[in-house]
């Protein structure tokens, strides 16, 4: 037995499932998780002592590589300083600061400890601040593990969400509308139908939870349409997204393409903590003040803005500022996809691509889906070989077909080079 499958059984006597989290388990793919031992740049090393090309990178917060030297000597100074206090700091106000300058449409910002939290405070305030109950949330969308999120479509636009979860009450999930991301119809049904009743929408701008799902421009124009006619918070669940498509965010992306084009909030998380448990949510100023102590909001957290978590994050977001940052990290990202496209064509394996600055997707299939649906009709055994193959070759993406990939500035060429070549390898035994 290895070392993985040794820890694995291990952990399964005293972690349910024998993980943390469920996507790490292995369960849509088969096989034995691999135990990280330790990382370095864009590898880790397994529990049987195996390098991979790590091409999650705890997904999408390691943007800079694992262990880079400035973000570890911030680490260390700041936990000799202290852990925790449970009382405000200079660095908080720093990271607001900074996150504040990179994301103009926010006026101010809460720190909190994940993307779970920092969703579920946004749907909490965008509910106080209009005063309505429901929300608009897209299928294939996640936005984490809170109740009201935890939802599918129910029979159509005049019914209430279903739950996804056991121990979700159908009273919790009532006013949770979910609509097919990318279908304009609907949204506009939806607004007819609901429109004064409606909290906010809260979307992923490029759906990262769907492998790698753009909303349309013209979609995405609706919306903000839709929410400002009907006085509904536009909210951008920027939680993979943000500091990892683009120094701004997926909504800079937007911006270039849609004029004057803002989300009414946002929720943050992964890149900003650099790999720490830190996220945030953030709007506008008299929609910021509803919150507690202010306002009558109430959102806490212990560990909110923690001292060695936010000396983590700025490092990160220092480094993302550097110059020539972007322009490297996206034409690595494009090479890798574009080395992916060609493998798949030489071995005649249909297959589809996209990316946008770090982060990317891909597809087996001829054309990229724009809803969940359609993703979901992956011959879920031939990514499994796929993906079997690669990890076999020392490549680690991720161990779900639904799931987007994470390239990091410590990715070299001769990386990305060595990922398409096992790719090939792997593509001609799917085309057998
Ligand atoms: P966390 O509570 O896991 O920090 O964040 C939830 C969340 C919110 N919004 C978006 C767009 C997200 O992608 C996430 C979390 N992403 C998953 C990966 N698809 C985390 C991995 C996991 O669940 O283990």
């Amino acid at each position: 037995m290895d070392n993985n499958q040794s820890l694995f059984e291990r952990a399964q006597r005293v972690i349910p499932g024998g993980v943390n989290s469920p996507v790490r388990a292995f369960k849509a793919v088969g096989g034995t998780p691999r135990f990280v031992q330790r990382a370095q740049g864009p590898y880790f090393w397994d529990a049987n002592g195996k390098q991979y090309i790590d091409y999650i990178g705890s997904w999408g917060p390691i943007i800079l590589g694992h262990g880079h030297p400035a973000v570890v000597e911030a680490v260390q100074k700041a936990m000799l300083d202290g852990f925790s206090f449970g009382a405000p700091t200079e660095r908080e106000v720093e990271l607001a600061e900074e996150i504040l300058k990179l994301v103009p449409s926010m006026d101010m910002v809460r720190l909190v400890s994940s993307g779970t939290e920092a969703a579920m405070s946004a749907i909490r305030l965008a509910r106080g601040a209009t005063g309505r109950k429901k929300l608009i949330k897209f299928e294939g969308c996640y936005h984490g593990h809170a109740d009201a999120l935890l939802v599918k479509a129910g029979s159509g636009l005049a019914t209430n969400g279903l739950a996804t979860s056991a121990g979700v009450p159908p009273e919790v999930v009532q006013h949770t509308l979910v609509l097919e991301y990318n279908n304009i119809l609907q949204l506009e049904e939806a607004f007819a139908l609901h429109g004064p009743e409606l909290a906010c929408l809260m979307i992923e701008p490029i759906a990262g939870n769907m492998n790698f799902v753009r909303a349309s421009v013209p979609f995405m124009r609706r919306c903000r349409e839709l929410c400002t006619a009907h006085g509904a918070l536009f909210v951008f669940d920027e939680v993979m997204t943000g500091f990892r498509v683009h120094l701004g965010g997926a909504q800079a992306v937007y911006a270039q393409q849609i004029p004057g084009f803002e989300p009414d909030m946002t929720v943050m998380g992964k890149v900003i903590g650099g790999g720490m448990p830190l996220a945030a949510f953030g709007g506008k100023r008299e929609v910021m003040n509803l919150l507690a102590p202010l306002g009558a909001v109430y959102q806490a957290g212990t560990l909110s803005g923690n001292p060695v978590a936010t000396a983590c994050g700025l490092a990160t977001l220092k480094e993302i500022q550097q110059p020539g940052f972007w322009a490297g990290l996206e034409a690595k990202t494009q090479s890798l996809v574009d080395g992916l496209k060609a493998a798949a064509a030489q071995a005649d394996v249909p297959f589809s691509a996209d990316c946008q600055g770090g982060m990317f997707g891909f597809f087996l299939f001829p054309d990229l889906p724009q809803n969940y649906a359609t993703v979901m009709k992956t011959d879920s055994a031939k990514f499994n070989t796929l993906f079997h193959g690669l990890l076999d070759r020392g490549i680690y993406i991720a161990p779900a077909l639904y799931e987007a990939g994470f390239v990091s500035a410590a990715h070299t060429d001769a990386d990305i080079a060595a990922t398409v070549a096992a790719a090939a390898e792997v593509f001609q035994l799917l085309s057998k």
